[in-house]
């Protein structure tokens, strides 16, 4: 029965690992961030660990590639574009975590 044990803390591991929840970088974690309505803190929460999952190279901002892989295709083209349209304020093709927070803020 070795090999079976042996397996199912294999798929054990491989299950704890496809859901990462990717730790929020204290300089995000300390920024203040306002908001156009008020939200909890529970959800600013929320908005920022949304944020650090879609950019996945770290560099603060979000991009079209990066929140097209989150969503794994189940984004068309018109939604992402709506997207960018509607969160990236100063259109610089990217969207930062200021402007996210705007957008989450106003969907609440
Ligand atoms: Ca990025
Ligand atoms: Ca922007």
């Amino acid at each position: 029965m070795k090999p079976l044990q042996g397996l199912s803390v294999a798929l054990a591991l491989f299950g704890a690992a496809a859901e990462p929840l990717i730790q929020i970088p204290t300089h995000i974690q300390e920024m203040e961030l306002s908001t156009p309505k008020p939200v909890t803190v529970a959800q600013m929460q929320e908005f920022k660990q949304d944020f650090v999952d879609v950019d996945f190279n770290k560099d603060d901002q979000m991009d079209a590639q990066e929140v097209r892989a989150h969503f794994k295709g189940g984004i068309s083209d018109i939604e992402l574009f709506q997207f960018f349209l509607d969160s990236d304020s100063d259109r610089s093709g990217d969207v930062s975590l200021q402007e996210y927070v705007d957008y989450a803020a106003m969907l609440g």
